[in-house]
């Protein structure tokens, strides 16, 4: 099965991002998901549903501005810092039957949904580890605010399972309060940030003055020196700063002991777990559209939240990466200012923020809405290089009478080639749309491709051809089960 681009084929093979395999050395590889947008594109389903296959999951960017959702045994969980994975729970007891089953499927290429609900009961009982790595930012009174949420809903054996990189810095109360004054400050250029300090401990890491959890689990006196200082710096940046030192240190002093047991040196971890032949699924959090480089800069995160971020976050080999997933929303969201093409201020677009529940998970804000925009995915495919593509939320569409793709921009009549750096440039592009009948029927309870509306069928082989990229998967609803796997 393929569409064409350009005269390309875009095949759907089989054993094509079978999650994971192996390298020319007969390593294991590492398989990848990345959000292709502008963020809150379903990640959090997909690497649910891909954990079941994985030893490890593992987030290398971003803090605890992410939100990630995953519907499951009859709960809503959203996870910030922790990765999505870890729904599925750890039974030390079936580790080595959960491993001999997945080399099974794979070799049989047979990861069908039916044979993964088929596995369920020994994927709920894996091994799995769950890491923090060095690019994250971590707030560690989140992190355990995070932990014992989780735990008061029943997910067992968090603390069993987590690992911290040494090297991953430290978010501060006080850079989320700086990220409050700084957005304050931006007044109408504000970027609409979630104020958990992402940008300013950032810029404490780049300057050379962050602390890391190195730092915190090493000698505590060097720890407090550097702390009063990063405190004194920032007081003196910001006069309205209110912080009592003496109380940040002996917090931290408590949370250097809570955190210690879970302190590893990444690099060294995750490159032995892969000789070990252990399976690592990476979550990205945020999407290339945010991504500090790629994306709409300056109304960005401050991380890579593209294919760099994971070698920069993670300290594997880039020839280790294996399949790179971009999960892509039917249409187009975007939480925070900044430009956006195919936003649709209109009915339209309330529809699809109604429809789709389209709300900020961690500060719960309304997510703008808009059309799927190609231009947007063409720069997201030329960066990331997916293997192939995680379509969710399709079902949000199925009301609609007409639907519209952005195929091309243009600015005083002249055709726009490469997507704009320029984010005032951007703003003013006029956009070409496809104009696509809808389906109006529901599609929920679909579960293969071929029983799919023609419509909807040709909305996916639309994105398809223009990308050049398969699409492996289509998001039906919100819950586990509510996937066709298209290959
Ligand atoms: P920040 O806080 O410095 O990273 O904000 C900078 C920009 O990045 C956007 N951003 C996000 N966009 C989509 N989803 C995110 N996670 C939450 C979610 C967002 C929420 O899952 O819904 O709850 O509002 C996320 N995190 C950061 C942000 O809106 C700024 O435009
Ligand atoms: P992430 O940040 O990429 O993990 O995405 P979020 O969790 O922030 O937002 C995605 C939202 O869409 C969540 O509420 C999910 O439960 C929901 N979702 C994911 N896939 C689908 C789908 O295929 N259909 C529907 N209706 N909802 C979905
Ligand atoms: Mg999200």
């Amino acid at each position: 099965m393929y569409g064409m681009m350009n005269g390309t084929k875009v095949e759907r093979a089989q054993g094509q991002g079978q999650g994971q395999g192996r390298c020319e050395s007969g390593q294991n590889v590492v398989t990848v998901v990345l959000g292709a947008q502008w963020g809150d594109e379903g990640k959090g389903k997909i690497v649910d549903m891909l954990s079941l296959g994985a030893d490890i999951v593992a987030r290398c960017q971003g803090g605890n501005n992410a939100g990630h959702t995953v519907v499951a045994e009859g709960k809503d969980y959203d996870f910030h810092l922790l990765p999505s994975g870890l729904v599925h729970k750890n039974c030390k007891g079936l580790i080595g039957e959960f491993l001999f089953l997945i080399p099974v499927m794979y070799t049989k290429n047979l990861v069908l949904m039916s044979m993964l609900k088929a596995s369920l009961n020994f994927a709920e009982n894996c091994g799995m580890e769950w890491f923090s790595w060095n690019g994250v930012v971590l707030h560690l009174p989140g992190l355990f605010e995070e932990i014992e949420k989780n735990e008061a809903i029943g997910l067992q054996d968090l603390r069993e399972r987590l690992l911290i990189s040494n090297r991953a810095h430290l978010v501060f109360d006080f850079h989320q309060m700086v990220d409050g004054f700084q957005e304050k400050e931006k007044g109408k250029q504000s970027l609409g940030t979630t104020k958990k300090g992402i940008g300013p401990t950032y810029s404490s890491k780049a300057t050379r003055n962050g602390l890391r959890i190195a730092d915190l689990v090493g000698e505590f006196q060097h720890f407090e020196e550097k702390l009063r200082s990063l405190v004194n710096l920032h007081k003196r940046l910001y006069a309205d700063l209110d912080i009592d030192v003496e109380t940040e240190v002996e917090k931290y002093r408590v949370l250097a002991e809570r955190i210690r047991p879970f302190v590893t040196d990444s690099v060294l971890y995750l490159n032995s777990a892969l000789k070990e032949g252990k399976n690592i699924l990476i979550e990205g959090a945020n999407a290339v559209m945010l991504d500090i480089d790629f994306g709409t800069y300056p109304y960005v995160t401050s991380s890579n939240c593209s294919i760099g971020g994971v070698i920069t976050g993670l300290g594997i080999p880039p020839r280790i990466i294996g399949e790179v997933y971009g999960v892509v929303k039917a249409y187009t969201t975007r939480v925070g200012d900044g430009p956006f093409p195919t936003e649709l201020k209109n009915d339209i677009g309330e529809y699809l923020q109604k429809k789709g529940f389209e709300i900020g998970v961690t500060t719960k804000r309304k997510r703008r809405c808009g059309w799927l925009d190609l231009v947007v995915l063409k720069h997201s495919v030329m960066v990331n290089g997916y293997s192939a593509l995680a379509l969710t939320k399709l079902d949000i569409l199925e009301e609609l009478e007409g639907l519209e793709i952005g195929i091309r921009y243009q600015l005083d009549g002249e055709e726009v080639k490469s997507f704009p750096a320029d984010s005032t440039f951007l703003s003013r592009v006029e956009v070409e749309y496809k104009n696509l009948p809808g389906w109006k029927s529901p599609i929920g309870h679909v579960r293969r491709f071929q029983d799919l509306p023609p419509q909807a069928q040709d909305y996916v082989h639309v994105i398809e051809d223009f990308l050049g990229v398969p699409v492996k998967w289509i998001g039906v609803g919100k819950g586990r089960d509510a996937i066709i796997q298209v290959f």
